[in-house]
């Protein structure tokens, strides 16, 4: 059996080897905002070097998601940004057109002393969003999964405002417990796409977390109509239902409870987000006598994330009836990979400077980073020749397995991930 690993291994040692050896790599290499990271990081990876195919991967991982790359859970017929571009000027879905309206619930009860709304000429615009950036944009790394989905939708640095500037421009009054904020859904209430907040959440931070923003970027670049765009609600800490896209409307209201969309399907729409691991590379066939390269990712989810396991069982092996979440089977420790050295696909493959949860000199403040990924690699030992089932999970903060065992996958899927493994004689 292989050791366990209790370190954080490093991704950037790795990385830096990995691409010294690759010639035309080499002057496009190490982001400068790495030079200045402290010795102590720079422990190389005990998986590093351990074998070209697995050093390879591990040099392949990309952090965050290239727009391509990226998964879409979205409703409307025809989806609001495939209009024409006379139908996108005309209902706000392009930059010029664009209004963000702040109001109150006409439940007689929620005041708001200067409405930001489309009749009254008040509405925020596109200028006026900008505007705000210019003293209070916020960048934060956020995975974005939807609670139903088996594997996370991508990975982005997103940028915006402050959902709360906005508020504040409003004059909230009394009696304002909660906001209801509304996509474009081509004026059909059945196309709506809803959700809700707390009024405290948006008005303050717990400590650590970033604001709840109005998005306009991410990854660098302003959000495509797909992504969106003109601007979204991004919730640092929730499932992407959260998050609504084509935002255009957000409502004030004494209402103490969520309406969001997402709770006609059975969904928990107060969860947060779960641990849980995935694979990105493994091998389906390997020959007699050879190790077992493995990559993949976990989302740190609100539990935290300290390890990734990985379990090799022969296929056809009966499988413990008493036990559908393998707690007792016999895991063995991956390698949780440290911050990569380049952040891939972002501009200058860099973090900008002031982004919450990283250094001047770009070093995440963390690591792992909550509401993110985190990369782990592993080299299993030559098993016999047969055929197999692998598995990953992850262990929590509080040295947990996740998935705990609970039925409860509408407040996020965190099942344990089986692919499978031929190795020939
Ligand atoms: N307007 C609108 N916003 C929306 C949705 C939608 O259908 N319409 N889908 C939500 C859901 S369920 C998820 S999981 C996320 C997905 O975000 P993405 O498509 O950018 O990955 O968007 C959310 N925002
Ligand atoms: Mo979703």
């Amino acid at each position: 059996m292989r050791p366990s690993h209790d370190f954080v291994a490093d991704h950037f040692a790795l990385s830096r080897r990995y691409f010294l050896k690759t010639a035309a790599l080499v002057s496009g290499g190490i982001s400068a905002a790495w030079s200045g990271r402290a010795d102590a990081d720079d422990t190389m990876s005990k998986v590093a070097g351990k074998s070209p195919a697995l050093d390879k991967a591990i040099a392949e991982l990309e952090y965050f998601t290239q727009p391509e790359k990226f998964g879409t859970v979205e409703r409307g017929t025809p989806l609001p940004y495939t209009h024409p571009p006379e139908k996108l000027r005309e209902v706000g879905m392009v930059r010029e057109t664009w209004r963000l309206e702040v109001v109150a619930d006409d439940d007689g009860k929620s005041k708001v002393d200067n409405p930001l709304a489309k009749d009254k000429g008040t509405a925020l615009d596109w200028d006026g969003l900008m505007k705000l950036a210019e003293t209070r944009a916020v960048r934060f790394p956020k995975i974005m999964t939807c609670n139903n989905g088996g594997s996370p939708l991508g990975m982005g640095l997103w940028e915006g405002v402050p959902l709360r500037d906005i508020v504040w421009m409003a004059r909230p009054g009394e009696n304002i417990r909660r906001l209801f904020y509304y996509g474009y859904h081509n004026d059909d209430p059945k196309q709506m796409f809803r959700s809700s907040l707390p009024i405290g959440r948006v008005l303050e931070d717990a400590f650590g977390l970033p604001p709840v923003i109005v998005a306009y970027k991410l990854n660098g670049e302003f959000l495509s109509g797909k992504r969106g765009g003109p601007a979204r609600i991004v919730v640092p800490e929730a499932y992407g239902f959260k998050s609504v896209k084509w935002l255009q409307r957000v409502v004030l209201t004494h209402a103490p409870f969520a309406n969001d969309t997402y709770a006609d399907g059975a969904n928990d729409v107060d969860s947060g987000m779960k641990t849980f691991a995935r694979f990105v590379s493994h091998p389906t066939t390997v020959k007699g006598g050879e190790s077992i390269p493995l990559t993949g990712y976990a989302q740190v989810g609100v539990s935290g994330l300290t390890r990734v396991q990985v379990w090799l069982h022969p296929k056809g092996k009966e499988l413990p009836a008493d036990d559908p979440h393998f707690t007792k089977a016999p895991w063995q420790q991956a390698e949780l990979l440290a911050a990569p050295s380049q952040w891939k696909n972002l501009p200058g493959n860099a973090v900008p400077a002031t982004t919450h949860g990283f250094h001047a000199d770009g070093r995440p403040s963390e690591w792992p980073m909550r509401y993110a990924l985190a990369h782990w690699a592993a080299q299993l030992p030559a098993v016999a020749p047969g055929e197999y089932e692998l598995r990953c999970r992850t262990i929590d903060a509080a040295g947990i397995a996740q998935p705990m065992p609970r039925p409860f996958p509408k407040s996020g899927r965190n099942g344990i991930q089986m692919v499978t493994l031929k190795v020939e004689s």
